[in-house]
């Protein structure tokens, strides 16, 4: 309760502690409204689980298209650390145009950063279309090159120009936002101003042509949702990114709707298709076995085709009575247990819904970077106070396209669909959440083991950072950004790749052998002796 709350926080510094106490909720469902403050700076010294604008843009939304070689301009540490361990799988027809696997980067050294590293880059450009001949570049700017002034985009503009290919500059910088998050709108804009449209695709391929954004594949995600929506009946053009390439995102502007998996990290790009292509966005979520149902019905009724609409229930009927009695037997291991759900900006939400499922409550949740609609719900947007940091990304305002500019449904039957189906809306997590249950913005590592404390879950999810601290205090914990090494978790399938991890990390012995430090007497014992410690 509040008065818990209050003696956590007067553990920090009077300054801290106002600070820290605008970033935490206790859910009150009889209060109208409860304004959380999100997608601000973190106290310096504290640590938290955030991520810099560089790891949002290359590592989050452009790591995962594979016909693109996508070069880091830096130290190789940053490149280092985006490669791989996200998890973003992608195999391709053509194996000469998946380059998934690399890891490229221009290696700055202590010379190039006082003598300018432009040089080594064009070289770096014409190195990679020599080895690789890839279908596009991309080329990130880290910390260091933002600082010493490298003109990446003059860099890319000749390069482009020599080589006849796509070569996009993205100024990156770490140092661009408070978090990832002013990454991802950064790709957003690029893409939106330089790659969607380029193709030359007219009409859409067949009927129901649709693309999927913010779905990034961790762990084959999307292809477990790809299976879903093919067998319905729908094509999949573009998916942006998991998966994906240069080539689909392209051509990505005839489809006829796109779908918003992760609003987060996309709602940006998915607003300028429909102002620039006449294309509408319809929120979805393929976590959980009624999320998913929900989404395809929406999908469905957005089409209203009667034998898309049959088809979406034939295939919920024959995947259900699959799924179910396997689920049911992990519920029973599962029922009853209780769960920390924290992860970037918007999983933490998406995930509620599949633990419900399995009878686990989540009894705190929040977003290492979300902004206050993702707590809030999309509404409050025009409220949210714009401050020099969120400034410093600009807004790309975007016109209808002249050529291919195409409403796909009357503004009447878009009228009619919003008040049935989330077209170009979303609810915030808080909504979801139960009365007395915690809700915490950016979230740091004293208040991780405070809370675990306090509320004492039966599984901690979470990622990488934390999750071995938190395994030795004696909680199972579930990465959710990579799944530790498992996966699918989205759509039928991976409902029940999820339920069989989470079970087997309750049944598993092992924490019966670790006692959590709270319950020990201090670990270390001894004597101050005169003069020194004995
Ligand atoms: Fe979207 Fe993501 Fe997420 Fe995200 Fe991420 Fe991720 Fe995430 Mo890690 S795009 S906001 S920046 S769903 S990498 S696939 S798991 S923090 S909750
Ligand atoms: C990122 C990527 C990350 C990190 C996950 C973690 C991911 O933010 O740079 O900290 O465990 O999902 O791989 O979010």
């Amino acid at each position: 309760n509040e008065k818990v709350l209050e003696e956590l926080l007067n553990q920090y510094p009077a300054k801290v502690k106002r600070n820290r106490k605008k970033h935490i909720i206790i859910k009150d469902a009889d209060l109208a409204r409860q304004e959380i403050e999100a997608n601000t700076r973190t106290i310096p010294g504290i640590i938290t689980n955030r991520h810099c604008a560089f790891a949002g843009c290359k590592g989050v939304v452009l790591g995962p298209i594979k016909d693109m070689v996508h070069i880091v301009h830096g130290p190789i540490g940053c490149a280092y650390y985006t490669w791989g361990t996200r998890r973003n799988k992608a195999k391709s027809e053509d194996p000469t145009q998946n380059f998934i696997n690399y890891c490229v980067s221009t290696d700055m050294q202590e010379s190039d950063i006082v003598f300018g590293g432009e040089k080594k880059l064009a070289r770096m450009i014409d190195e990679v279309v020599e080895i690789f001949k890839p279908n596009a570049i991309s080329v990130s700017a880290t910390c260091p090159v933002g600082l010493i002034g490298d003109d990446l985009q003059a860099v890319t503009k000749a390069a482009q120009q020599k080589h006849g290919i796509s070569i996009t500059a993205y100024n990156c910088e770490g140092y661009k936002g408070v978090s990832q998050s002013a990454g991802h709108h950064i790709a957003n804009n690029v893409w939106m101003d330089q790659i969607v449209g380029q193709g030359d695709m007219e009409e859409p391929p067949s009927k129901y042509t649709i693309n999927i954004l913010g779905e990034y594949n961790i762990g084959g995600d999307s292809w477990e949702v790809e299976r879903i929506l093919k067998e319905i009946g729908y094509t999949v053009l573009s998916v942006m990114t998991g998966d994906g390439s240069y080539e689909a995102l392209k051509n990505s502007h005839v489809a006829e709707l796109n779908l918003v998996q992760c609003h987060r990290s996309i709602n940006y790009i998915a607003e300028m298709f429909e102002t620039k292509y006449g294309t509408p966005w319809l929120k979805v979520n393929f976590i959980g076995i009624q999320s998913t149902i929900d989404s395809l019905r929406n999908m469905a009724l957005y089409f209203g085709d009667q034998d898309l609409i049959n088809k979406t229930e034939e295939v919920i009927a024959r995947e259900l009575a699959r799924v179910e009695p396997v689920i049911d037997q992990y519920k029973k291991i599962c029922q009853g247990k209780t769960a920390f759900c924290f992860v970037g900006g918007s999983r933490s939400h998406h995930y509620q819904g599949l633990f419900k499922e399995l009878g686990v409550e989540t009894v705190l949740a929040g977003y290492e970077f979300g902004h206050r609609d993702d707590y809030e719900g999309r509404e409050i947007i025009p409220e949210i106070k714009l401050d020099a940091d969120t400034k410093n990304i600009p807004d790309l305002h975007v016109t209808p396209d002249e050529r291919r500019f195409r409403l796909k449904i009357s503004p009447e039957r878009m009228e009619e669909l919003k008040k049935k189906i989330p077209l170009s809306d979303y609810k915030g997590m808080n909504i979801e959440m139960k009365d007395g249950s915690i809700i915490v913005d950016d979230l740091n590592h004293f208040e991780t083991e405070e809370f675990i404390k306090l509320l004492k879950p039966d599984i901690f999810a979470s990622g990488i950072k934390d999750k071995y601290a938190v395994q030795k205090m004696g909680i199972p914990s579930k990465q959710l950004h990579s799944y530790d090494y498992s996966g699918p978790y989205a759509g039928f399938n991976g409902a029940v790749k999820f339920a069989e991890d989470i079970a087997m990390a309750f049944a598993s012995p092992t924490w019966n052998f670790i006692t959590p430090p709270w319950k020990n007497e201090p670990l270390l014992e001894g004597t101050i002796a005169e003069g020194g410690c004995s």
